[in-house]
């Protein structure tokens, strides 16, 4: 059985739950991270010495970083389905995937450290202001690209929907004004619908 470290509210911990389930891998989850702490002891800087969350546990293999594990899940059990074997196709979905951890999740995180978290720093209406008009921004993108393809690299779901399913899911459940995409809705609410989706992305994001 995989062993998953992280909190559940964790955008990147939630990648991975949603990835195994997909994968129809049992776990066990253990919550690390945040209020929960945990990740100074030196058992887990043994595992992950960057001191983040998430973190899996397959046998002898310990793996971090959130996307690296979602690919080496879907590789290895979901082969043919969510992980594409041809190299110029599989490259579609991760290039979203990049994307996601490069531009999409700063946003996301600056909004939710403002407007959820409170956290001193962020709660300025200017940041605020700010981090919503780069969400706006990327969702646009977003949006182009689900006007035009049913999931994010084609005609299947595959493992960059999981990835930035977790960044729109975050996006549309904070409190914010925001404006409605009826592409980025309605791909939301067909991955959404899937029972490892709704085991991963607890409410109200927090
Ligand atoms: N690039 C890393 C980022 C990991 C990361 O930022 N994890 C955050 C949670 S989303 C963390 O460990 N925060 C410290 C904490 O939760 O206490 C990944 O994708 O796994």
């Amino acid at each position: 059985m995989l062993t998953i470290w992280g909190r559940l509210s964790s955008i990147n911990v939630q990648k991975v739950v949603w990835a195994a389930g997909e994968a129809g891998q049992a776990f066990e989850r253990i919550d690390v991270g945040g209020p929960f702490g945990g990740l100074d002891t030196p058992e887990f800087l043994a595992m992950n010495p960057n001191r983040q969350i998430p973190v899996l546990r397959d046998g002898t293999l310990v793996l971090w970083e959130s996307n690296s594990i979602v690919r080496y899940l879907v590789a290895r059990h979901a082969s043919g389905e969510l992980w594409e074997e041809d190299p110029a196709r599989r490259v579609l979905a991760d290039r979203w995937m990049d994307w996601t951890n490069t531009s999409l999740q700063p946003a996301l995180a600056r909004l939710l450290w403002g407007v959820v978290r409170k956290l001193p720093g962020f709660t300025d209406p200017n940041v605020i202001a700010e981090s919503l008009a780069q969400g706006e921004a990327l969702m646009e993108i977003l949006a182009a690209q689900l006007d035009d393809s049913p999931y994010l690299a084609g005609e299947r779901f595959g493992m960059a929907d999981i990835a930035v399913g977790c960044g729109a899911h975050r996006w549309l459940h904070m409190p914010i004004e925001r404006i409605e995409r009826p592409a980025v809705r309605r791909w939301y609410e067909a991955i959404h619908a899937r029972p490892a989706a709704r085991a991963a992305l607890p409410l109200p994001v927090a």
